[in-house]
């Protein structure tokens, strides 16, 4: 059942918007991410990252210090470890977050993507590098988790619900499936499965084993894959056993944790979607990272094994997302309290989370429930969290990043109000928490994996980025060119060759923001072919089927700049209005519009122009329009009787909202209110 993506390696990207970002990632990104990893980045919070797989390597070496002069650490209230002030730094300890080792397992993915994109010996190096390091860390029975092979292995599987070990799993068996396809290198790759057979010994529903699963999802879906690449079934067993378990009572973590019965709510572990069970989930809660994630992992098992339970409550989780929870950016997680999803359309600017990662995993999600059923608003969402959400985490030079990405900012607030500190104006060189650098690094390096989904006998075009690739379509081969200037122009050309002896079909996504009904698009299509191919349109694709030869088909679809508002019961964004183009989301900037972005009025008709500019080098569509500007009052009182003062006209300028804040520090916003002239 379902679509496969096409792979990586039979998708060359030649586009250049995603080639500027994919040779950033390479020459700039990867590099940067590995001298932070080592903790050499000046005036970035360290990582500890290598520190700690070193340490664990010389462990494994050695025999184990004795308990006895074992000091525990301490940890803050963000789970962040911390020695006891009266032990000075002893370089043999673990430091960080618990799931530090994670960020190296998400980098070696970037390379691995990075390195198909592109051969690169030193990038090989540094990767080969890694893993050597890794394997080293690696105990004999497959376990590998930097946190307790450094302080205390009998620990291990006794806190599955914060201490991230399966979170790491799986993020290692992700980094060891793509760079065993990569680069056919299966070092990593076996590393994984080891540990998964590790993880099998100690978790599951057999006598003598826990029957836990996953405080910080992941491992489901690097299960999916594991089982996809090597054909084990163990794997998805083991994935499906994590999806099973999740929610039921008594909760897992509750006995773990040795929390009373009856103790707190009766429905607790939203944060951990665990509240209850998944198949019967309507509503996106808890931490948005991890939501998405066991999504993802939810659709892809519901793909895999046709079950149309977990189908269902897939389809109603994005619907969820999509219709109330959903930041204009692509963004998700409207609360900093537990990085999660707030109540339905409580979306706020100034306060929003809107995680890098979340964005990413939001990507993850769609790109799966493309694959289960292909309709286009997934792929809707997965375009627009690409070029806003997930683009708006890394600075324009690849060397700072943002974590939290708001919609609005002034920054005195920022630095002065608590409420807010969670926001920063300026993007940071490293986080303690470097869960998005790295993660950024994956998305950006495996663009590629997001154009196409296929079945046997269809190939659906769901982003319109520049590319070759190859492929077999009922029986013989393929070859596809896709011509784009996406983000900028609607302007595609898709050349499709095939050798002429079966009929097959291409499907062509329909965006949302276009406009185009399927009745317009089939009639664009129906002109420009033959009597012979069938054209029909559904869910947002047309489909045209054919025995193709060599056949150009081109589409136009329209790009301008437009107003756009929300549902109405986003109280936040109330009589406010956003500019988009395409697939992108606009905002103001105050080193282009003054102080006191607060004060603007858009206009209802804003008469836009469209023109090229250039922001740190790189090559945008900058939006001017016609705006206003509340008369200032002339009087210093706190409060005074109302009257109207006027309005003062004020051309406004809009840039990428990806693009801000790399140009100094300054307000910001999307949403800004309406002006209606009556
Ligand atoms: O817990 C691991 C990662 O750290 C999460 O995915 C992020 O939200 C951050 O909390
Ligand atoms: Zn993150």
């Amino acid at each position: 059942m379902g679509a496969k993506n096409v792979f990586l390696k039979n998708v060359k990207i030649r586009d250049e918007f995603w080639e500027k970002e994919m040779e950033l990632i390479r020459t700039e990104v990867i590099p940067y991410q590995w001298e932070a990893l080592h903790d050499r980045v000046e005036g970035a919070a360290p990582s500890y990252c290598i520190h700690n797989f070193e340490v664990a390597a010389r462990r494994n070496r050695k025999i184990r210090e004795e308990k006895g002069a074992y000091q525990p650490p301490v940890y803050t209230t963000t789970g962040f470890c911390v020695w006891p002030e009266s032990l000075e730094r002893v370089e043999e300890r673990f430091y960080g977050f618990v799931f530090q080792d994670s960020d190296l397992y998400k980098w070696l993915e970037a390379v691995a993507y990075s390195l198909v994109w592109h051969p690169d010996e030193r990038l090989t190096a540094m990767a080969d590098e890694a893993i050597e390091l890794i394997c080293a860390a690696q105990q004999e029975d497959g376990y590998l988790d930097t946190f307790y092979i450094i302080n205390d292995l009998d620990q291990r599987f006794t806190d599955l619900r914060d201490h991230h070990e399966l979170y790491c799993f799986g993020h290692l068996a992700e980094a060891g499936v793509a760079y065993y396809r990569a680069t056919g290198k299966d070092k990593l790759l076996k590393a994984a499965c080891r540990f998964a057979d590790c993880i099998m010994e100690h978790l599951g529903a057999e006598p003598g084993k826990k029957p836990g699963y996953p405080g910080h999802e992941i491992a489901e879906m690097a299960l999916m894959e594991l089982y996809e690449v090597t054909g084990e079934k163990k794997y998805l067993d083991l994935g499906a056993y994590f999806l099973n378990e999740r929610g039921k009572r008594p909760y897992y973590f509750d006995r773990e944790h040795e929390v009373p019965l009856g103790e707190k709510d009766a429905e607790r572990y939203h944060y951990h979607q665990s509240h209850i069970p998944v198949r019967e989930q309507r509503e996106a809660v808890g931490h948005a990272v991890r939501g998405v994630y066991l999504y993802s992992g939810m659709a892809d098992y519901a793909r895999i094994s046709g079950e149309e339970e977990m189908a269902e409550a897939c389809r109603a989780l994005f619907e969820n997302i999509y219709t109330q929870k959903l930041y204009i950016t692509g963004g998700i997680g409207g609360t900093h309290l537990g990085e999660a999803f707030s109540f339905p359309y409580d979306l706020p600017n100034d306060t929003a989370y809107a995680e890098t990662c979340a964005s990413i995993g939001l990507v993850f999600f769609a790109r799966r429930m493309l694959q289960l059923e292909e309709k286009r608003q997934y792929a809707d969402v997965m375009e627009l969290a690409l070029y806003n959400g997930v683009l708006a985490g890394m600075a324009l030079d690849g060397k700072s990043f943002f974590y939290v990405n708001p919609l609005e900012v002034v920054p005195e607030a920022c630095h002065k109000d608590e409420r807010k500190f969670h926001v920063k104006p300026v993007r940071q060189k490293w986080f303690g928490c470097a869960c998005c650098p790295p993660n950024l690094a994956r998305m950006i390096g495996s663009i590629g994996s997001y154009v196409f989904t296929e079945t046997d006998d269809t190939l659906f075009l769901n982003l319109y980025i520049g590319c070759e690739a190859v492929m077999r379509k009922a029986g013989s081969e393929a070859t596809v060119v896709v011509e784009s200037k996406f983000p900028w122009s609607g302007k595609v050309n898709v050349c499709v060759e095939g050798d002429g002896k079966a009929k097959w079909s291409v499907a062509f996504r329909i965006p949302q923001w276009s406009g185009w009904t399927q009745e317009t698009a089939v009639e664009k299509v129906r002109r420009q072919l033959d009597r012979e191919a069938q054209i029909t349109a559904r869910d947002g694709y047309v489909y045209v089927k054919k025995s193709w030869g060599k056949e150009t088909i081109c589409l136009d679809f329209p790009m301008k700049a437009m107003l756009v508002q929300a549902n109405d019961r986003v109280r936040e964004t109330e009589g406010q209005v956003a500019v988009k183009r395409g697939p992108v989301v606009y905002c103001l900037e105050e080193i282009d519009n003054g102080k006191d972005l607060h004060r603007i009025r858009i206009l209802d008709h804003p008469e836009f122009q469209e023109t090229w500019g250039m922001i740190q080098g790189n090559k945008i569509i900058e939006i001017e329009g016609k705006g206003a500007v509340r008369t200032a009052l002339s009087t210093r009182e706190l409060y005074q009787e109302y009257r109207s003062n006027g309005y003062e006209q004020k051309t406004l300028r809009w840039v990428p909202y990806y693009t801000w804040a790399n140009r100094g520090e300054g307000e910001m916003r999307v949403f800004s209110r309406i002006l209606e002239e009556k």
